[in-house]
């Protein structure tokens, strides 16, 4: 279903990207709970096939030799006692799950947990999957044509056939086994390379989520699904929406292009079905993804990432600030080429984030969502739940703001050489609040700029291009 099942009070996701169950058992103690994170998307977590050319890429975690949790993020125990402790503080893990295929060819195919397999003759002896559970095969591609994209192999990944009760039985098992741990729903992995209707089937067994986990009894689990729809394909994201959210790749793609000054970021008044998304409650939204903040997937050179941190930043806090679809934001390590994996040591274990006295990571960990302006507009979102978006101002190209009910003001000044210097109204009581992009309110008083409002709802309201950051946001709650 299309439901998050999260905390009332909270309202977004972050993808932590390749992560230890360990530090993100921490991360959701120390960091994620204390500032609003809704839930955690967790990389794959099932046996995946080793590769060490390229050295332990991290797309070998997209590789299957079989469902038991045992990845380089850590094992069954692991895995259990990070949903627990997450789930302890409010914050809800989601599963990427890889339904689509087992591996690609691969001489002395094993797991990370030891299973072998062989690949080239269609043998998985650790699920156990024989030939007779796949596909014939053929490669993709047509994406003019939806058998072909369905029943033929994704970049040669052996392509399974959900259509059979006994590949679904074990489909729905380990699906139940993730429930079990108390998991509160699922990315779905290349949706848009199964049938609709057999996933809707399998999602339909699987069991409610565990109330030993703090769910009220009979919670379906939210299932999220990667469709990439940019237009002008046989397969359309919206055949997916009647049991699930469907990932909205229109919406990184033109953020990017709006806010690298391609397209004057004042048509963003309507971002959403008006610009041809999804409807607000079938779409599952983002900047950037794993896959196309490298090159892979969809948008290409639009899309922003960590690499041009100024625009990120605006595009991030757009898209929390603004009330379409449910959002998550990234958070990578960083890298130079598309292949490279987490920062590993000598042994191929996964090294795990330093955490700087100043809040950010280190160890090779980017760690977007720790940083200010954008853990900072997760509180925001939380704040303005529930209103809508009214007194949109803009100045006819590059330079917009508007409020969310009388609960929060945002104002985004991406001209590359006009300051905003603007007295506009922000729907907020009188008071002075402080901005929570330059910094926030310590010890009483503002660290960055500070808003002065008066009866009127009005206020003085400033942005040099010359800033570190184009974004100004305050809301009724802590920032006053
Ligand atoms: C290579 C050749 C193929 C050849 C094959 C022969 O390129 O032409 O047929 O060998 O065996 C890796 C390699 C890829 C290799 C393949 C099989 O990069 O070169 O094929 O393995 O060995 C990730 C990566 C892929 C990676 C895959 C599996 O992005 O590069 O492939 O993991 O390790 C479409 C889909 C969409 C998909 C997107 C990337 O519609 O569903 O492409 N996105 C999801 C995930 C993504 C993941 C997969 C799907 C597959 O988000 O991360 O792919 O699980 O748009
Ligand atoms: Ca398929």
């Amino acid at each position: 279903q299309k439901d998050p099942n999260v905390r009332d009070d909270r309202s977004a996701i972050v993808h932590l990207f390749e992560w230890k169950f360990s530090d993100i058992a921490d991360e959701c103690e120390r960091f994620l709970a204390p500032s609003g994170y809704a839930g955690v998307q967790v990389s794959p977590v099932h046996e995946n096939l080793v590769i060490t050319s390229p050295d332990r890429p991290w797309w070998e975690r997209y590789q299957l030799v079989a469902y038991k949790i045992f990845s380089r993020s850590g094992d069954e125990n692991a895995f259990r006692d990070m949903v627990r402790r997450c789930n302890n503080v409010g914050v809800r893990i989601y599963v990427d799950i890889v339904l689509n295929h087992m591996t690609g060819n691969a001489a002395d195919a094993h797991g990370q947990a030891g299973d072998t397999a062989d690949p080239a003759n269609l043998q998985y002896p650790a699920v156990p999957y024989g030939p007779g559970d796949f596909h014939p095969q053929c490669a993709i591609d047509n994406y003019n044509d939806a058998s072909n994209v369905r029943n033929c192999e994704l970049v040669g990944l052996h392509d399974l056939d959900q259509s059979s009760s006994y590949v679904r039985g074990k489909m729905i098992e380990y699906l139940n086994h993730l429930v079990d741990c108390g998991i509160a729903g699922f990315r779905v992995d290349a949706a848009k390379h199964m049938w609709p209707a057999d996933l809707e089937y399998i999602y339909g067994q699987v069991n409610d989520l565990n109330t030993e986990h703090g769910f009220a009894s009979g919670t379906r689990p939210f299932f999220y699904q990667e469709v990439i729809d940019l237009g002008g394909e046989a397969i359309k994201g919206t055949e997916y929406t009647g049991f699930g959210r469907v990932t909205e790749f229109k919406y990184g793609a033109e953020l990017g292009n709006a806010f690298r000054g391609n397209n004057p970021i004042k048509y963003l008044v309507n971002f959403g079905p008006g610009w041809g998304f999804l409807p607000d409650g079938d779409a599952f939204v983002f900047v950037d993804n794993h896959d196309n903040q490298r090159g892979h997937g969809a948008g290409g050179d639009s899309i922003l990432t960590y690499k041009t941190p100024k625009l990120y930043k605006m595009a991030v806090a757009f898209m929390l600030a603004y009330p379409y679809g449910y959002p998550r934001v990234m958070s990578s390590f960083a890298f130079d080429n598309s292949d490279q994996g987490p920062p590993q040591d000598g042994n191929g274990n996964i090294v795990s984030p330093s955490i700087n006295s100043d809040g950010t990571c280190g160890n090779g960990w980017v760690c977007e969502h720790r940083w200010r302006q954008i853990f900072n507009m997760v509180g925001f979102r939380n704040v303005v739940a529930g209103t809508g978006l009214n007194d949109w101002w803009d100045d006819g190209n590059q330079q917009i703001a508007f409020c969310r009910g009388g609960k929060g003001f945002i104002a985004f000044n991406d001209e590359f050489n006009t300051d905003l210097k603007e007295t506009l109204q922000t729907c907020l009581p009188a008071g002075t609040y402080c901005d929570i992009i330059s910094g926030s309110k310590s010890n009483g008083s503002c660290t960055g700029k500070s808003v002065t409002v008066g009866s009127d709802g009005t206020g003085y309201i400033e942005i040099l291009t010359s800033e570190d950051d184009g974004v100004l946001a305050i809301h009724d709650d802590v920032s006053k």
